[in-house]
């Protein structure tokens, strides 16, 4: 192609960006805008299904036939959002074997939260609440985000998003209205789980290597710093109705601002949990892989079951 060609397809795609117009699979799009969107999506894709590791470790104990149910289809539709998004990202050329062989490899990162273990029950409302409640405020920008397949998978994800940060809420609510027991034990889950939830929405903007250039392409429509801000501001309020209290003695509502102030995040935590050394990345990417060993059988059933009815069609046709 000549280079008068590709400064033209240049200049349609920036037209599509800046019009809010979808640049689709078959576009012309620049290769780093394509490496770019299966980097996010693939990690975003990864973090689904290891995030499913975390609650399964749940399923088998929880105290009820309706949290069970509720926790299971949860749990159901971490697995489909995976789905969803590796087929998004598939769009993009490259293969599932691959995306999958870089997470078993440890070459592909997910998110940090998946690494922190899940000591009691109340996890289970902690993850719900404050974990699908930051996803909810990262993921709805998403759904206008500027790659069609990424953002029309977004627009069901968040839907569903939405119905588990219910279940986690009401979990806690649950908790707190219970025994003095298990109002502790509520506490002691969100003293645990409130600042890596604030770590995973990303390193703060002057740290950020993405941000600026996924701005411009409208692949992110917050930088993390304003997630995070819209996170925290949400939250506080919903931890005072539980009556529950927000493990940071620097947090403190800030009129001229309209926000909460809060106190330094350990960022030395996060990139040490982002670099395989958080309490749980070992076991995680075991479980990963051993289950795709182990399910082998599986794909090579279905594989050899979807080749029988073809021929069946096939034979059927002559
Ligand atoms: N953990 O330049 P930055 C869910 C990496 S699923 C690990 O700010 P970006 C759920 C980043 O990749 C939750 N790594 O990056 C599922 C980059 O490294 P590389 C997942 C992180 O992409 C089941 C470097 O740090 N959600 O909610 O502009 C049950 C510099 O960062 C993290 C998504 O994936 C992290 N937390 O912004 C319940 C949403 N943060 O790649 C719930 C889609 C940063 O250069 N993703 N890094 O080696 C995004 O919105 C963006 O990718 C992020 C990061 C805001 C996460």
């Amino acid at each position: 192609m000549s280079e008068a060609e590709i400064k033209s397809l240049e200049a349609q795609f920036e037209a599509k960006i800046a019009n809010d117009e979808k640049i689709e699979p078959k576009d012309w799009m620049p290769e780093k805008y394509r490496k770019t969107h299966i980097r996010q999506i693939s990690q975003h894709a990864h973090s689904e299904i290891v995030g499913m590791l975390p609650e399964g470790n749940w399923i088998t104990r929880a105290p009820s036939l309706r949290r069970k149910a509720a926790l299971l289809a949860k749990v159901q539709d971490e697995a489909g959002h995976g789905l969803y998004l590796y087929s998004a990202c598939e769009t993009l050329g490259i293969s599932r074997e691959e995306l999958y062989n870089q997470l078993h490899t440890g070459a592909a990162k997910y998110s940090s939260i998946f690494n922190y273990p899940t000591l009691t029950w109340a996890d289970m409302g902690a993850i719900g609440w404050l974990v699908d409640g930051a996803a909810i405020i990262n993921q709805v920008p998403l759904c206008s985000t500027s790659y069609g397949p990424y953002a029309r998978a977004m627009v069901r994800v968040c839907k569903e998003e939405s119905f588990h940060q219910r279940q986690g809420y009401e979990i806690m609510l649950s908790l707190c209205n219970g025994t003095e027991e298990q109002k502790q034990m509520a506490q002691d889950a969100l003293n645990r789980w409130w600042w890596p939830s604030l770590m995973m929405l990303g390193p703060e903007d002057k740290d950020s290597v993405h941000t600026e250039q996924s701005m411009k392409w409208k692949l992110k429509r917050k930088t993390n710093d304003e997630l995070r801000q819209q996170f925290i501001d949400q939250t506080v309020p919903q931890a005072d109705i539980l009556g529950l209290t927000i493990p940071d003695p620097e947090l403190k509502w800030n009129e001229d601002k309209g926000g909460y102030d809060f106190g330094p995040i350990d960022w030395d935590e996060f990139w040490q949990v982002v670099k395989g050394h958080g309490p749980m990345n070992k076991k995680r990417l075991d479980d990963r892989r051993n289950a795709w060993e182990k399910g082998k059988w599986v794909r090579d059933a279905a594989m050899a079951y979807a080749q029988k009815q073809n021929e069946r069609k096939n034979k059927q046709a002559i």
